[in-house]
């Protein structure tokens, strides 16, 4: 990806372990190179189609000095998920943190932070089968829209279906949502299981009725295998609940594991017969 760099801007701020430090301040220096694409502004020659590295340079002034922070990992994390926010052309951003007044006995040239950091997509499948279906998938979306790290991109269609796994149930509302986030996977996942508990979700049957229940389905084209988690889900390439909403919104995306597109995986399905959901309504509809 193409890039904006800025090096070695300087800040006179207040971080640091000590007291003094905190008083008295000294100077930091800062630099950023900025994932972002330039070829519009390349093409057209203008700014609005760029990030404004002179804004940049304001906020990280800003983020700096706005707040003393004990050591330059926070400030560095702080100063770019502060860019992140508020510049929406970029996406990652590898800020190093220079402290060389830093209070340490010894000559030394330098002593720095280097961190990267950068938005994230992941698809989230929602389902519902106890108690108010709606009102409980609404729960879960706004849930994630409110996250201060979350940005809701795109909301499929809902769909009405029948309960997959052999647990006898009532009929599932399900749809999938695709999610930028900040958040790193297990934090969201932390966040989907708080808003599951906020929904009143008690695990007893697996596979069982829920009154909510969300799944990370991917996160970027990363494949993960935790005690905790495992992407993409293990189970969604068999699941017509999740790969009809899924190919509403993208049926390009492409299986890092399977390496195959979500339409190829829904296709597959429908050639076996296994295809039985119907379409409710979408978000759109809802509005109108
Ligand atoms: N976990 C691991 N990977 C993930 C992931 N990618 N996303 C862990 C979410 N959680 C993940 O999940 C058990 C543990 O899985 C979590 O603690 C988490 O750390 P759970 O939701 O507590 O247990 P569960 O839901 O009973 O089991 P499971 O396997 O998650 O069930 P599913 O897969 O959620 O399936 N039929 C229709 N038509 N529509 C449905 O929505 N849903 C299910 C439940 C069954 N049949 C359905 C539907
Ligand atoms: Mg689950």
């Amino acid at each position: 990806m193409d890039q904006i760099r800025i090096r070695g801007l300087r800040i006179y701020a207040g971080h640091g372990v000590y007291e003094e430090e905190k008083k008295l301040g000294q100077a930091f220096y800062v630099d950023a190179v900025l994932d972002t694409d330039l070829r519009a502004a390349g093409e057209k020659d203008e700014l609005g189609l760029s990030t404004d590295y002179g804004a940049v340079c304001g906020k990280i002034a800003e983020v700096m000095t706005g707040q003393s922070f004990s050591l330059i990992e926070a400030a560095a994390e702080k100063t770019a998920r502060e860019i992140l926010l508020s510049f929406p052309t970029v996406e990652g951003v590898e800020l190093v943190l220079h402290k060389p007044q830093a209070p340490i006995p010894m000559s030394f040239e330098d002593v720095s932070v280097r961190i990267h950091r950068s938005w994230h997509t992941a698809y989230v499948a929602l389902g519902s089968n106890l108690g108010d279906r709606e009102a409980l998938l609404r729960l879960g979306m706004e849930g994630v829209r409110e996250h201060p790290l979350c940005r809701v991109e795109a909301v499929a269609p809902v769909y009405s279906t029948t309960p997959y796994g052999g647990v006898a149930q009532g009929d599932f509302l399900n749809t999938v949502m695709k999610v930028r986030t900040l958040l790193e996977p297990e934090e969201l996942l932390e966040l989907l299981q708080s808003l599951e508990q906020k929904a009143g979700r008690e695990r007893k049957v697996h596979w069982g009725p829920r009154t909510l229940d969300l799944d990370l389905l991917f996160f970027d084209d990363r494949i993960l295998d935790t005690p905790r988690l495992t992407v993409p889900h293990p189970d969604l390439q068999n699941r017509d609940f999740v790969l009809k909403p899924l190919c509403d919104i993208a049926p390009g995306l492409v299986h890092p594991v399977e390496r195959r597109t979500a339409a190829a995986l829904l296709r597959e399905l429908e050639k076996n017969g296994e295809l039985h959901v119907e379409r409710l309504w979408t978000e759109r509809d809802e509005n109108a």
